[in-house]
């Protein structure tokens, strides 16, 4: 992909080293490689033989991912704002993919390979010699090295980031499974690295579960993680199921595999684990007293502070509850409901689980609960295909099985916003688009729902343990796809505008006829309502999978250390602003549907995002890089309300907020730091293209009055297109956890076709130059 993106020979944007130490790993053959895209279900095929290469052609999208040349032709040059847009728009409809939705590199985070690799390899599960080759190819690729992150050697948190314990230490024990050398001068580097950061002593909790599952260090140095949680009573205002879903589920199989100690059974005899115990401390092995590091983490690695309620409960837990009172009658019970908890998680989502890291978990603990045999080990290792991706630098692990909903409902958003929906030409692709999201919609309840205290219909956000404690589903659109089957607030709500937007759009010349089918019935369309309904907080806020369910305080127990905010659900302005604008154009269609119930959401939703403003007029992002990103959503969600710059002293201020961050070159950009900091911070390679395009729809949003300073952002969107129609990759984008980065690849289509598009509908097509 370093054709098609832009940057400094040896710093690429988005972080992609040049080495400096070049090595030429061993390479597949990019052209046997092909992308399987099974109803949203996607995976990556390398085939072997002449005959499957030529019954199964290699596609744009294959190539493109790949960083392949896709032979997409030159356009002809765009000379206003929405034949840009129209060209960007002819590019990205060729990466399309069969169903109707996009691939997507979503990448990032660094410490998601690691966690697979060793699951497999305790697990004995060799990886494909192919995947094996693309891997390592991946993991090199990503080491700080030259110019990257201070090239010491070592792997951050993410991608962008500086090296970490947690990063280096997992990622070159990742390495060193898949059969690369220790002397490799990388790995040298690499170590020399870790060293200097303190060795693998001073990592993060996870980075210590795994080791200790691996046998290279031994469990005494993990702070506890009981499983006894899970038999409190729910009113308890600690108990789990409270907790952020991401949490809770990863506590649940980590709770599970940490109470049983598990083990690498091999691990004694096995030269690989016998070196890496030599290769990741810089004291011999023998000596080291495991729980005497316990809290041991280097500043690099430490965002989020223990802190000392947390100190104190591990202390009491380790020196008091596990020698004299953890009795084993409470671990048997409490090991049987977590295992029943697990299992409900693998029946609901089919193996593929919430995420990757609870679902690399899970496999561990099918495979310790069932054995080797199992079904439900042979149905996890299949689906860990559905997290890895193939790109140019090799294969790597998504931060979920995929974005499918969630980039095709903005894609299609995107076209209509930008006027383009109406053209015969890309009707084909909204259509698939819109079968696609068909297909994808949620129908069935999740297992033990419907027989729990908490279902009604319409659905409210009760829960119960019979449910898994699972927040109602059916009517939901998930991030990825219907498989994983998790409700979440605002890719329901960008699915259901897509759904209404093209259902209800009539054809200009004859308004009497419907330019898309009834693809989706209204009924469904109503599940939908009803699920957003469900997800308000008693603030008028939404939150991103169910509402808020424990207190703040529970910051105070967050034992991760690499991730801040993560215990609770908090309240996002970005999930509201799609709930009350999915909610306010369903309403206008929809008048009579539950009056009521809309009206009120939204105006108490609208109520709290004044609240949630700064004084400084922005709003802080949580899931995209981060001022930028919640201003679009917010003053999109004002903008139903009919607050504008002209009537609104809030939309003013917003205004002001992002007009007076805008660079020279006419566009926005702003790093991951603000993310990090809550403060904001200018992207140290100036403009973004995708930032650059969020402002001009917050500012289009608002009806901004001068044009001057859009016109210049558009100047420069044009300006950085390539004539194929494509934008190249830059920065990061997203994020999560406040500190750790992810990324969204198709937002560089996505919204400069909609912020083009969205300019010329209010400001008129008029030439321009495109300079920037
Ligand atoms: C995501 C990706 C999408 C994101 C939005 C829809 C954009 C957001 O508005 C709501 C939250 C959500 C669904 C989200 C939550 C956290 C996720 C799943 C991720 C950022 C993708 C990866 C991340 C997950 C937690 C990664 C695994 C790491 C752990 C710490 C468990």
């Amino acid at each position: 992909m370093s054709t098609r993106k832009r940057g400094l020979s040896t710093q690429q944007a988005n972080g992609t080293a040049k080495l400096v130490m070049r090595v030429e790993d061993p390479k597949t053959d990019p052209r046997r490689w092909r992308l399987e895209d099974d109803r949203g279900r996607q995976t990556w095929h390398y085939l072997l033989s002449d005959d499957e290469l030529k019954r199964w052609p290699q596609t744009t999208a294959d190539k493109y991912h790949m960083g392949l040349n896709t032979g997409a032709p030159v356009l002809s040059s765009a000379k206003t704002p929405l034949q840009a847009a129209e060209n960007g728009l002819q590019f990205f409809s060729r990466l399309q993919l069969e169903p109707g939705n996009w691939g997507c590199q979503y990448g990032g985070p660094m410490f998601l390979l690691p966690g697979l690799v060793v699951a497999l390899y305790v697990t004995n599960m060799p990886l494909t010699q192919a995947e094996q080759t693309e891997i390592i190819r991946y993991l090199f690729n990503l080491q700080n090295l030259g110019s990257k992150n201070g090239g010491d050697g070592g792997w951050g948190l993410h991608i962008e980031a500086d090296s970490s314990v947690f990063g280096t230490a997992m990622n070159y024990t990742a390495l060193r499974l898949l059969g690369v050398s220790p002397d490799d001068p990388r790995m040298r580097k690499a170590r020399g690295c870790l060293y200097d950061l303190g060795s693998a002593l001073n990592g993060p909790h996870w980075a210590k579960f795994w080791l200790s599952v691996l046998g290279v260090m031994q469990w005494d140095i993990v702070n506890p993680v009981p499983p006894e949680l899970w038999l409190l009573p729910d009113w308890v205002p600690i108990s789990p199921w409270r907790w952020w879903i991401h949490m809770r589920q990863v506590f649940l199989p980590m709770s599970f595999i940490w109470s049983k100690k598990w083990q690498y059974p091999k691990a004694e005899t096995d030269p690989v684990i016998r070196q890496l115990r030599q290769e990741l401390f810089t004291a011999p092995h023998e000596d080291i007293a495991w729980v005497r590091y316990r809290n041991a983490i280097s500043p690099r690695d430490n965002y989020h502070p223990k802190t000392w309620l947390l100190n104190l409960v591990n202390f009491v837990l380790v020196f008091l509850y596990i020698p004299y009172i953890r009795f084993a009658w409470l671990v048997n019970r409490a090991e049987k409901w977590t295992w029943k908890l697990i299992q409900m998680e693998d029946a609901n989502t089919d193996f593929a689980n919430l995420g990757p890291v609870n679902a690399v978990m899970n496999l561990l603990a099918c495979y310790i609960e069932e054995g080797p045999d199992a079904h439900s080990v042979r149905r996890h290792r299949e689906r860990m295909h559905d997290f890895l991706w193939l790109s140019e630098e090799g294969m790597m692990m998504n931060g979920t099985n995929g974005v499918q909903n969630w980039d095709t409902s903005f894609a299609v958003v995107a076209v209509i916003a930008a006027g383009l929906a109406t053209k015969p030409r890309y009707h084909q692709t909204l259509l698939k688009a819109l079968e696609f999201l068909e297909d994808q919609q949620i129908l069935e309840h999740a297992e033990g729902y419907v027989h729990s205290s908490a279902y009604s219909d319409p659905p409210t956000a009760k829960t119960a343990p019979e449910a898994g404690y699972r927040h109602p589903r059916r009517g939901a659109w998930g991030f990825s796809n219907r498989t994983q089957g998790y409700t979440v607030s605002d890719t329901t709500s960008e699915a259901l505008k897509s759904a209404l937007m093209l259902q209800s759009m009539t054809d200009p010349n004859d308004p009497s006829r419907k330019l898309f089918p009834e693809v989706i019935s209204l009924q469904r369309l109503e599940w939908a309502v009803d699920i957003i309904l469900t997800m308000q907080n008693k603030s008028g806020a939404c939150s991103s999978y169910e509402i808020t369910r424990g207190g703040q305080y529970m910051e105070y127990l967050n034992a991760a250390e690499v991730f801040g905010r993560i215990m609770i659900e908090y309240e996002y302005p970005e999930c509201t602003s799609s709930c009350v604008t999915a909610l306010h154009l369903f309403h206008e269609l929809r008048p009579d549907y539950r009056a009521e119930d809309i009206r009120s959401f939204m105006s108490r939703a609208v109520q709290w995002l004044h609240t949630d403003q700064r004084v400084d007029g922005s709003w802080y992002g949580s899931w995209g890089i981060c001022f930028t990103y919640a201003g679009m959503f917010a003053l999109g969600c004002l903008a139903t309300k009919g607050e504008t710059h002209s009537n609104s002293e809030p939309v003013q201020r917003a205004c002001k907020f992002l007009i007076d961050k805008q660079n020279g070159d006419g566009g926005w950009g702003e790093s991951y730091k603000s993310c990090e900091t809550g403060e904001w911070c200018q992207h140290p390679d100036g403009s973004q293209v995708v930032q650059t395009a969020w402002v001009i729809i917050a500012l289009l949003e608002a009806q901004y009055p001068a044009k001057d300073p859009i016109e210049r952002a558009i100047k420069l969107l044009m300006h950085r297109q390539q004539p194929n129609g494509e934008w190249l990759q830059e920065g990061i984008e997203g994020v999560f956890n406040k500190s750790c980065m992810i990324s969204y690849p198709n937002y560089k289509f996505i919204f400069p076709i909609k912020a083009l598009g969205m300019y010329a509908k209010r400001f008129g097509d008029a030439e321009t130059n495109g300079q920037e």
